[in-house]
């Protein structure tokens, strides 16, 4: 017996086919690759650089669906149906949306594939008529007994040189955009330490991006498992909430561990849209006449060498054209390391959505990630102090100033983060221009790479 798993990819450039150069290994197939029986065969399609080849005889076709990826996924799908092959969608998005997903697969899975992936390979070893249309998993049980990602399938795929791997899932907090509170029902799951050591201890590569949602969402765990790490002197990356400048012998830990930076969600500026979006980390013992921008965060970053990746969603309901320029502004006056400047999306299944949803304010039918003419990193809903294209605008003039490489330039100039050590210069030398140049492919992208339109029924809310 033999499964195909499959990445797809988002899409296409408005004249070529886009090929992500700065691409990761797809953990999440190499997870199911290794939950799967060691006599059935694993083959892995990465979209985003490869041709699919359809033809090659497989027995059921496993994707992996974001968001993102959705318009692409239900293609991909539609290949392998039409040529007689099962296929089954999970992931994020088959969760979050499963009617949706449901209707370009012969079973999707909502949620995490550890505790019923088992029984989707005994079904299929019956027949295929034996697939269910619907399999569930209990959200945060990742790879529990031990289970080792099979990495062996990454290899020759050009992903760049950092092992993924997962210390804990979700996040305890409950900002209203956020897909993964909704996901996890605002909880947070931390495997056993010594699992992830020994997966750390079988690696050769000395480089990991914990992909924690927020690896830092239980202080008191995250440290335990620091003390721990420090022996090992790997160099690591993760995404974690900024209350973590509040304890200082987390920070501590962080750096002794040799944790270079991590993805951290600023969003706003603005205390008003902090409050709106319920991003309670980011107020956590912050009055509002006591709002210093947060000043005294970053300083506490910088003391500990920390090479920030700031993250923003634009298009609150308190952002003006005005306070986006701001928010630029402090972005480069602090000289993060990287920054990602997002428009704000409404995920479905959020309570944001809901929101826009009940003000009228969702564009494109109320399904972007499916419309033929939505476009990446364009507006995707009505804001309120400006037009959606105007948005759109706004976030691109920050990327694109961003990204230039004056800027780059003249973020590196910071001897307690980027000029600290000669690997943490590499590191932003190295991949500054290479998010900058995929920042400017990805602008505009087309979803999928056909433009029809694609079956869909009216969002409804996940059943999660
Ligand atoms: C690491 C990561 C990235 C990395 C890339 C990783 C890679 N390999 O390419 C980077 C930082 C580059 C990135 C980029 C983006 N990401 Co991202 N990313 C993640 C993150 C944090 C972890 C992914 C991961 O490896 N998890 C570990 C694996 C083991 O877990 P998993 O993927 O959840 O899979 C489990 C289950 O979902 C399920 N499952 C998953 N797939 C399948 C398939 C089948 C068949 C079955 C049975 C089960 C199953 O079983 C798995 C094992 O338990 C997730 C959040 C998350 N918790 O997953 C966001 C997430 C997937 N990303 C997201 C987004 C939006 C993006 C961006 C579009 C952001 C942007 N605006 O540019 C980009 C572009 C994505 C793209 N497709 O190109 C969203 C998707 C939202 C949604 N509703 O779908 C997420 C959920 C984050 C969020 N806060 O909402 N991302
Ligand atoms: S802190 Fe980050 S991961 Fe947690 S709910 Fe908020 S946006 Fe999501």
């Amino acid at each position: 017996m033999k499964i195909t798993f499959i990445k797809p990819n988002i899409g296409r450039m408005e004249h070529s086919l886009y090929v992500d150069e700065g691409r990761m290994e797809p953990l999440q197939l190499g997870v199911l690759a290794g939950l799967t029986p060691p006599d059935v065969e694993c083959v892995l399609y990465d979209d985003r650089m490869e041709e699919i080849p359809f033809d090659e005889p497989t027995d059921l076709a496993a994707i992996t669906v974001e968001i993102y990826t959705a318009r692409r996924s239900y293609e991909i799908a539609a290949e392998y149906r039409r040529r007689g092959v099962p296929v089954i969608l999970g992931g994020f998005h088959p969760t979050l949306a499963p009617d949706e997903a449901a209707m370009h697969a012969d079973s999707i899975f909502i949620g995490d594939a550890e505790t019923g992936w088992g029984d989707v390979v005994e079904d299929l070893r019956r027949g295929r008529e034996y697939l269910r249309p619907r399999y569930e998993g209990a959200p945060g049980v990742a790879q529990s007994g031990g289970v080792l990602p099979r990495r062996d399938l990454f290899k020759g795929k050009g992903y760049l040189p950092i092992t993924l791997m997962q210390f804990s899932r979700g996040c305890r907090f409950p900002c209203d955009f956020c897909a993964i509170s909704r996901y996890f029902a605002r909880s947070h799951f931390v495997r056993p330490t010594r699992e992830v050591l020994d997966e750390i201890a079988s690696q050769e590569r000395k480089f990991i991006f914990f992909v924690d949602d927020n690896f830092l969402s239980n202080h008191e765990a995250a440290k335990a498992f620091l003390r721990e790490l420090v022996p090992l002197r790997i160099r690591w990356v993760s995404q974690a909430s900024i209350d973590m400048t509040h304890d200082l012998e987390l920070m501590e830990l962080l750096e002794e561990s040799g944790c270079l930076g991590n993805v951290i969600g600023f969003e706003s500026l603005s205390p008003g849209n902090l409050t709106l979006m319920k991003k309670a980390p980011n107020l956590v013992r912050k009055k509002m006449d006591a709002w210093d921008y947060y000043q005294e965060q970053v300083e506490v970053l910088r003391k500990f060498h920390q090479q920030t990746w700031a993250a923003f969603t634009i298009g609150h309901d308190h952002d003006t054209r005005e306070s986006i320029r701001d928010l630029y502004q402090f972005a480069e006056s602090n000289k993060f390391c990287f920054a990602a400047f997002n428009i704000l999306m409404p995920y479905p299944s959020t309570p944001l959505y809901a929101r826009l949803q009940e003000e009228g304010r969702l564009l494109w039918d109320g399904q972007w990630w499916l419309h033929p003419e939505y476009r990446f990193n364009h507006a995707a809903f009505v804001p309120k102090n400006m037009s959606p294209d105007e948005l759109t605008e706004a976030c691109w003039e920050c990327r694109y100033r961003w990204n230039r490489p004056g800027t780059i330039f003249k973020r590196m100039w910071d001897f307690k983060t980027h000029l600290s050590s000669p690997y943490r210069l590499g590191v932003y030398l190295v991949y500054n221009p290479l998010y900058g140049k995929e920042a400017y492919k990805k602008q505009g992208m087309r979803f999928g790479l056909r433009s029809h339109s694609i079956k869909h029924r009216p969002q409804t809310q996940s059943t999660l």
